[in-house]
């Protein structure tokens, strides 16, 4: 890596999205905000330690010239740079991306489809999801200097790898996977499972969550391509490519000082004030049938069908932020979703109050943080999640409170709360049922006890040392040709 003195090292985040949304308020004017999502919070650390520029499509499509070059600037005032995907990205984004690899990468395998063209769909958005990727490629190049590191992020990217090196060899390339990845029984269903695979081995270091998905990972690159599994990770055709362990976190501290603003403050105080004589259970999620929201509602169901005296004493609220609304699944996911308010506001509510209180929103960062402080129990029960980063936030924000964390054994976060929380298995309605009596009844010196396992683990791992132990392992890592050079 080159720098010179004084100066801080580069780095290029590239991420499908930008860490901003932009619109667009005239023909050359724009307002850019930032957008929430785990990678945005996950990377705020290493933007302060390296001269980062992030590069992604900008969250909206722009056909003109004059709105091309005007957001260019505004967004370079953010260092940030847009990748213009244009027509191509229905296919890429909503067709390969989230239709095709977000399902298999969660153990869902391919979805059915009620067409009989499936193969000509299939390639297409398999084309789309190359074009997009060499797109990226194409603004890199425009943007890359000597000594360049390339950090690539998730799915979306897996093709960038390979590209990146055929364009120059000595770009040190890392790459982390923010999705779970599957047993290879899974993965193998997918048509272009091997060339997939060779692309990300292409990098000089591959990221996972969790020692789970890492050996998964191995073993599928060990039985689809027949690669060797080493004690670096995988070597393919003399290759080595060095697979390890990094679990994402947050910055606590942004999440325990925005609890201390008077403003946030006034916010829990309202809250409390609304939600006054019940303890209040809380869900965060995106709308994403890998949350698991219908599994939480079926849960409490059970909860309140088995515990009439909780029925007037306890209320749900669950935030599922909209999401991929241009999939299929996503929308018979939200249609199922309202059909089970309905049903158990329709048998456990009455005119006064609701058990659920069901937002299809997202709400500002502070009112999230009130929402995470005055919350009796946090209600995770995600299908499978890389990490779940909402976990974590929760735990932060409960330095007073000291609520209980009711986990997913299915979310990268079951490994690392799992000794604070409750874990539970989001499929078993009765061990949901169980972990929310069992955690509204928790007394006081358990509840301390379990969060003080948990709050020392979140302020241990964060997201800065997630970044550091990434960027200082793939330092370390020799690209193909520095060992060419060596040998
Ligand atoms: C992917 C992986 C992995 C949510 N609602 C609101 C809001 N959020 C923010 C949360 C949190 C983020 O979104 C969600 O992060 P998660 O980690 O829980 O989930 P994904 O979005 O699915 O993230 C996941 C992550 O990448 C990182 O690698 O952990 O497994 O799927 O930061 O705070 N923020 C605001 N309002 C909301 O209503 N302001």
């Amino acid at each position: 890596m080159k720098v010179s003195c004084g100066e801080k090292p580069r780095l290029l985040v590239v991420a499908n999205r930008l860490p901003v949304s932009a619109k667009r308020t005239g023909e050359n004017s724009w307002s850019l905000e930032m957008s929430p999502g785990g990678l945005v919070s996950g990377l705020l650390g290493v933007r302060a330690q390296f001269d980062t520029k992030w590069i992604g499509w900008p969250g909206v499509d722009v056909y003109d010239d004059v709105g091309k070059k005007s957001l260019c600037s505004s967004l370079a005032e953010m260092k940030c740079i847009p990748v213009f995907l244009e027509e191509v990205f229905d296919q890429y984004y909503n067709g390969y991306c989230n239709g095709i690899l977000w399902p298999i990468l969660h153990h869902m395998g391919l979805p059915q489809e009620d067409h009989n063209d499936r193969n000509k769909t299939y390639q297409t958005q398999y084309d789309a999801f190359k074009k997009a990727n060499r797109m990226f490629l194409d603004v890199i190049k425009e943007n890359y200097e000597e000594g360049d590191i390339v950090w690539c992020h998730d799915y979306h990217l897996m093709f960038l790898p390979q590209y990146l090196k055929e364009y120059n060899s000595k770009i040190k390339v890392g790459w982390f996977l923010h999705s779970p990845f599957p047993s290879s029984e899974v993965y193998k269903t997918l048509p272009s499972r091997s060339e997939l695979l060779r692309s990300v081995l292409a990098a000089d270091l591959l990221g996972f969550h969790t020692y789970d998905f890492a050996r998964h990972f191995v073993s599928t690159c060990t039985r689809i391509l027949g690669a060797e599994g080493t004690h670096e990770g995988v070597m393919d055709h003399g290759k080595v490519t060095r697979v390890a362990v990094f679990p994402i976190g947050i910055d606590p501290d942004r999440f325990i000082n925005t609890c201390e603003l008077p403003e946030v403050k006034q916010q829990m105080n309202e809250l409390k004030e609304r939600f006054a004589g019940k303890k209040v259970i809380l869900g965060v999620d995106r709308l994403d049938m890998i949350k698991g929201i219908p599994q939480k509602f079926l849960g409490f169901e059970k909860f309140l069908e088995e515990n009439p005296n909780w029925r007037d004493k306890v209320v749900l609220v669950q935030i599922a932020v909209p999401t991929r609304n241009d999939v299929p699944e996503y929308r018979k996911v939200k249609a199922q979703v309202h059909g089970l308010v309905g049903r158990i506001n329709g048998r456990f509510g009455c005119v006064s109050s609701l058990p659920i209180h069901h937002l299809d929103c997202s709400v500002n960062f502070s009112y999230l943080c009130a929402l995470y402080a005055i919350a009796d129990v946090m209600l995770v029960t995600s299908l499978r999640d890389g990490m779940n980063l909402v976990s974590y936030e929760f735990v932060a924000c409960q330095e007073a409170k000291k609520g209980v964390l009711v986990l997913s054994e299915f979310a990268g976060a079951g490994q690392s709360l799992g000794a604070g929380a409750l874990l539970v298995n989001p499929w078993d309605v009765i061990e949901v049922s169980s972990a929310i009596r069992e955690a509204l009844n928790m007394p006081a010196e358990e509840r301390e006890k379990r969060h003080k396992v948990n709050i020392q683990y979140v302020k241990t791992y964060s997201a800065k040392k997630w970044g550091d132990d990434f960027m200082s392992e793939l330092n370390e890592t020799f690209s193909e040709s520095e060992m060419r050079i060596r040998k």
